[in-house]
C-alpha cells in the first residue's frame, strides 16, 4: 500500500567509519510487512550521530550508513500487516528504530534493552534522508497540531532527558543540576525539569548557553566550568542549605564531569549518567559514596509509553526545543560546531534542502 512514493531521494550517507558524509541521491527502500515509510520533513542532529561518525563506541555501526534518529514526517506507505498507522499520519523515526517485542524485556516495556533491537542512523538506516522506514510498532504518534520541525528534537532528547530525570528519582521541590545544560540534551532536560517542578542547576560553558539557561530554559543558578575554578564547591554552594543537588543528570560528551558528580551530589542523591562521552571509565570515591549513600545509575533513551509522555509535554506547550533550521546537504557544519561544543540547543536538519 504505497500513495506517490519516488524511486529516488537525496540523503546524507557515510561511506566510511571517519567520515566525509557525503549527500548524494540514493534508492528509496520498500517498508516491510510490519514497517512504515515515513517521509522525513525535519531531523534533529544527535552527538550520537556524531560519535557514529566517529566511531566513537564499541559497538559498530552499518556501512554505508545513513545517520539521524530524530526524525518527523508523513507516513507514505506502509506494510499490509500495519493496521494502527494510516497513510497521511504524522510519525517519527526515534532511536529505537523496532525490537523484537518477545523478549524478557520487550515483555516489560524496557524495549531499548532488547538484543536484537534495530537502532535509527546506527544499525539500520535511520533520518538524514527524506523516506526513512521503522517498525510501525515503534514509530511516535505525533498529532497533526504538533510542528514537525519543533517536535524532531523530542524524538530523541526530549525522551532521553525525560526518561533520565524520571530515573533519578528526584521529587517536585527538590534540585537537579544538569551537566552540559546547553547542549541538545541538556537545554531540553532543563524544562522537562522545571515542568516536573524540579528546580535546575545549569552546567556548561560560555555566556550564550548562560544566558539561554537562565532567561528562557528555567534553570536559576549557571555554573561556568570553563571559567569555574572548583566546579563541585560552586554546585554545592548554587543549593539553598549548601548540601548539594539531589540529582545530577549527566549529559556532557567529555569523561571529566562524569568523575566529579559523585562529589557534588546531596548525601542520598543520585547521579545518572546519559552522555556517552568515547572510552569513557567512572572512578567514585567508595568511602565518600557510602557515608553519603549515594546512588549512581544509567538511563537509557525510552520506551514507547516515555515518548507518548514526553511528546504530550511538548504538546501542551511546556517545552520549547531552542533550535535552528539548517538544510540537510549541510550535516558537516553542524557536526563542525558540535565537535567544538558551539551548539546552543540543537540543529534541525530541513530534508528538501
Ligand atoms: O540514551 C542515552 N543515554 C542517550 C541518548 C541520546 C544521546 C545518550 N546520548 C548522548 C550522546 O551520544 C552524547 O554523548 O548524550 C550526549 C549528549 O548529546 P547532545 O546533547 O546531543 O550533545 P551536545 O549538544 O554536543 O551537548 C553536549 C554538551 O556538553 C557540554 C558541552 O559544552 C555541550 O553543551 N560539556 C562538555 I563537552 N563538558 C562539560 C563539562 N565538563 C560540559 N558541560 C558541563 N561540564
Ligand atoms: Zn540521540
Ligand atoms: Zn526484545
Amino acid at each position: 500500500m504505497a500513495g506517490q512514493v519516488p524511486k529516488k531521494q537525496m540523503a546524507m550517507v557515510i561511506e566510511k567509519s571517519g567520515g566525509p558524509v557525503e549527500y548524494k541521491e540514493i534508492d528509496v527502500q520498500q517498508p516491510g510487512p510490519d514497517e512504515v515509510l515515513v517521509n522525513i520533513k525535519y531531523s534533529g542532529v544527535c552527538h550520537t550521530d556524531l560519535h557514529a561518525l566517529n566511531g566513537d563506541w564499541p559497538l559498530p555501526t552499518k556501512l554505508p550508513l545513513v545517520g539521524g534518529h530524530e526524525g518527523a514526517g508523513v507516513v507514505v506507505a506502509k506494510g499490509n500487516l500495519v493496521t494502527d498507522v494510516e497513510i497521511g499520519d504524522h510519525a517519527g523515526v526515534k532511536w529505537i528504530n523496532g525490537s523484537c517485542l518477545a523478549c524478557d524485556f520487550c515483555q516489560q516495556s524496557d524495549e531499548p534493552l532488547c538484543s536484537k533491537a534495530l537502532l535509527s542512523g546506527y544499525t539500520v538506516d535511520g533520518t538524514f534522508q527524506q523516506y526513512c522506514i521503522a517498525k510501525a510498532a515503534h514509530v511516535a504518534r505525533l498529532h497533526k497540531d504538533i510542528p514537525l520541525d519543533g517536535v524532531a528534537p523530542v524524538l530523541c532528547a526530549g525522551i532521553t532527558v525525560y526518561k533520565g530525570l524520571k530515573e533519578s528519582g528526584a521529587k517536585p521541590g527538590q534540585t537537579v543540576a544538569i551537566v552540559g545544560a546547553g547542549g541538545g540534551l541538556g537545554s531540553l532536560a532543563q524544562q522537562y525539569a522545571k515542568a516536573m517542578g524540579l528546580r535546575v542547576i545549569a552546567i556548561d560553558a560560555g555566556e550564550e548557553k548562560r544566558k539561554m539557561s537562565l532567561e528562557q530554559l528555567g534553570a536559576y543558578a549557571y555554573v561556568d566550568f570553563s571559567t569555574s575554578e572548583n566546579v563541585a564547591k560552586d554546585v554545592q554552594a548554587a543549593t539553598e542549605d549548601g548540601l548539594g543537588p539531589h540529582a545530577v543528570i549527566l549529559v556532557a560528551t567529555a569523561e571529566k564531569p562524569f568523575q566529579q558528580a559523585a562529589e557534588y551530589v546531596r548525601p542520598r542523591g543520585t547521579v545518572v549518567f546519559i552522555g556517552l562521552p568515547a572510552g569513557a571509565y567512572v572512578r567514585a570515591p567508595v568511602f565518600e559514596s557510602v557515608v553519603k549513600m549515594i546512588t549512581i545509575r544509567a538511563s537509557y533513551v525510552g520506551n514507547r509509553k516515555d515518548t507518548s509522555e514526553a511528546l504530550d509535554f511538548y504538546r501542551r506547550g511546556l517545552i520549547k526545543s531552542p533550535y535552528k533550521i539548517i538544510g540537510m546537504s549541510e550535516l558537516q557544519k553542524v557536526y563542525d560546531l558540535m565537535h567544538k561544543g558551539q551548539i546552543a540547543g540543537r540543529y534541525v536538519l530541513d530534508t528538501s534542502k
